[in-house]
């Protein structure tokens, strides 16, 4: 007679806790599979960017990605792709992108995107606005219901001659919202925060939400000596937001 042996019960799975820069890794390494070989590659700036630069270099070493030319969205990351070996270029010789990949600091359903706490944000601007598709990679803290409504910052690049009455003009601009603002500092040494442009950052807060999108953008840009914000409207085609529970991509 044959004894019926009942299977051993499968051991428990080892539970996994991801890091949120686990989690940021996951989503930039999703977006590098929309590299291919001959692109033009916007590369993002910050902690989750950081990985998708890396990750591209990492292709190239390895073959599986060849004739990448990269346009850096900082110097930060001019550096990094250096010293990684990834080719580099500008928009002065390649005006269209076929790629760009980059972090955000808050995605709205719609997907805007609030950008800059990190103090890079006009180049970003300028290379995402001129890529064919521009992929946004976050961890699942980003993700708010209205941009401007976090009591987060809200940066402004500004230039910095008479920077204090370019703080008192933005704000006064959104008095009804309950706008403060606040000249960007080095958190380590204290002195002014200046960005790669050689401009100053006002960081905007707003008690109520800041409203329509359109209309903040429209003010804040008419105003002289204000020389971009940080609200990326309708600039985004795909967000991949990295979670817990696993990846998920939206699109408009
Ligand atoms: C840059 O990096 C900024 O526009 C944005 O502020 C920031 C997001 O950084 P992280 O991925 O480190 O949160 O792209």
């Amino acid at each position: 007679t044959k004894l019926m042996v009942p299977p051993a019960a499968s051991p428990p799975c080892p539970a996994v806790t991801l890091t949120q820069d686990d989690l940021k890794k996951i989503a930039a390494y999703k977006a590098v599979e929309h590299v291919k070989s001959g692109m033009v590659v916007g590369l993002g700036t910050g902690s989750t960017a950081k990985h998708a630069v890396d990750r591209i270099a990492q292709l190239l070493q390895q073959g599986k990605l060849k004739d990448i030319v990269g346009i850096a969205t900082s110097m930060k990351t001019y550096e990094q792709a250096v010293s990684l070996g990834i080719p580099l270029s500008d928009l002065d010789s390649h005006p269209t992108v076929d790629l760009a990949i980059d972090g955000a600091d808050e995605v709205d359903p719609g997907l805007n995107l609030v950008k800059g706490r990190g103090g890079s944000l006009l180049r970003e601007k300028m290379i995402e606005s001129a890529s064919k598709k521009f992929i946004v990679i976050v961890d699942e803290s980003k993700l708010v219901n209205h941009i401007g409504g976090s009591k987060l910052a809200m940066p402004v690049e500004i230039i910095p001659f008479c920077w204090n009455h370019s703080l008192k003009r933005l704000v006064g601009l959104f008095a009804d919202k309950g706008c403060l603002g606040e000249l960007r500092k080095c958190s380590e040494s204290g002195k002014i925060y200046v960005t790669d442009n050689g401009n100053y950052i006002i960081d905007l807060y707003f008690e109520n939400d800041i409203g329509d999108l359109n209309e903040a953008s429209d003010a804040i840009l008419r105003l002289p000596g204000i020389v971009e914000h940080g609200m990326f409207i309708g600039l985004a085609t795909s967000v991949i937001v990295a979670g817990v529970n696993g990846v998920t991509v939206k699109t408009k």
